[in-house]
């Protein structure tokens, strides 16, 4: 399975493709708009969610809510393009009070992508480096998503700190994944501890007044998964970094942990290593979860547990130094409509980066035309586990 995307921020619609589909899944556009909300919420977004009410719109691979095995078209439209018709129009001159974007933003992609391709306005960049790309990966997520789900997967995130705001747990690695996903929802920063929920909206206020931007770090938690998935011979099967690089594609994210993470390197053989155990019912255990459920590059069966950082949103109210690229003196970087905050909404889009390396990692080893033929080579591989473990 694989996802490309195309669309400007402010252009008429974003569009996602996901070809590798098996025929067969139940495919439901609520779900995908319930993760498009998601998306669009959290404590600390800017106006432009006002603005749109992200759904999908499903124009091919899917027949009476049950996917062909084609690829599956999913469009979300911008409610904004009607105030950027002149200024993005896809052909005829710009228009005579075109405001070029000449004062890069430091942290964005701003300058590096103006000198890459060549342009004197960054917001030939910026229209397709904003984070408003990420409505349409989670568009296309939401269908490894609802395969996950029918393979008994979960996949659900939580926000750890925004700013200096932490919430404190003893050992995430065993608590996290007993989260209530439904107490994280309700949450508007994401976050299940009232107490640290708070101190998270009183620092995105303080940011605010203050004119900054704030990032912060998010935990992304997959349960029900079986042993063995990814793969210890190649590189490129190793799921360890098939999630990891899928995570460290959204945009902003600084850094990924997989269980102990950095934690594990400044720690003893003895207490990083998950010890192994026989259950008469469950087969091999672990009596703790420090690799965070992956061991040789493959699932361990126990929950997968990525942790990333987010780094703050780069436009800033009050802003940082540039150089005018029309004059090449210092000047003030651009100030665009922005968020203070975006990490709940990080959290949703890295929910379903993993959802689809993990579809896939499925789909690779139990085969890919239609789900009936998956369901049974998975009930046939749980089987033969359960007997290796009498
Ligand atoms: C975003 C849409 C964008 C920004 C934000 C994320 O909309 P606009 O530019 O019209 O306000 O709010 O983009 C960025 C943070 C960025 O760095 O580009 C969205 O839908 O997530």
């Amino acid at each position: 399975m694989r996802y490309m995307t195309a669309g400007e921020s402010h252009g008429p619609q974003l569009t996602a493709i996901v070809d590798g589909v098996p025929a067969g899944l139940q495919i439901s556009e609520e779900s995908i708009n319930a993760d498009l909300a998601r998306r669009q919420a959290g404590y600390g977004r800017g106006g432009r969610q006002k603005i749109e009410t992200d759904t999908v719109r499903i124009a091919s691979g899917v027949r009476f809510g049950r996917t062909l095995g084609s690829p599956i078209t999913l469009i979300v439209e911008n409610h904004d393009w009607p105030n950027w018709t002149e200024r993005m129009a896809a052909f005829g001159e710009p228009p005579a009070d075109l405001k070029r974007e000449v004062t890069p933003r430091p942290g964005h992609a701003d300058l590096v992508g103006a000198l890459k391709i060549g342009s004197d306005d960054c917001r030939d960049v910026l229209e397709r480096a904003s984070a408003r790309e990420t409505a349409a990966r989670v568009a296309a997520a939401g269908i490894a998503r609802e395969l996950l789900a029918d393979l008994g997967v979960e996949v659900f995130s939580y926000v750890v700190s925004i700013g200096a705001a932490k919430m404190h747990e003893k050992d995430p690695m065993l608590s996290a994944p007993d989260y209530k996903p439904l107490e994280i929802e309700i949450s508007d920063v994401r976050c299940p501890n009232e107490a640290a929920a708070d101190a998270m909206r009183a620092e995105i206020d303080k940011a605010r007044e203050l004119g900054e931007s704030l990032g912060g770090t998010f935990r992304v938690v997959a349960r029900g998964l079986v042993p063995g998935l990814g793969g210890y011979a190649t590189a490129d099967e190793r799921l360890t970094s098939r999630v990891g690089a899928a995570l460290f594609s959204i945009p902003a994210i600084k850094g990924v942990e997989f269980g102990l993470g950095f934690e594990a390197s400044r720690l003893p053989g003895s207490h990083v290593h998950d010890e192994i155990k026989l259950d008469p019912s469950a087969g091999f255990v672990r009596a703790s979860n420090n690799a965070g459920g992956l061991e040789g590059g493959m699932s361990t069966g126990m929950p997968l547990i990525a942790t990333c950082a987010m780094k703050p949103i780069p436009t800033l109210m009050t802003p940082l130094q540039t150089i005018d690229l029309d004059t090449l003196e210092p000047a003030e970087a651009s100030k665009e409509r922005s968020d203070v905050c975006a990490v709940p909404a990080c959290a949703v889009v890295a929910e379903g980066e993993m959802a689809f390396v993990l579809a896939n990692a499925y789909l690779e080893k139990f085969g890919h035309d239609n789900m009936a033929d998956i369901r049974e080579n998975i009930a046939a591989y749980k089987q033969r586990l359960k007997t290796v473990a009498r």
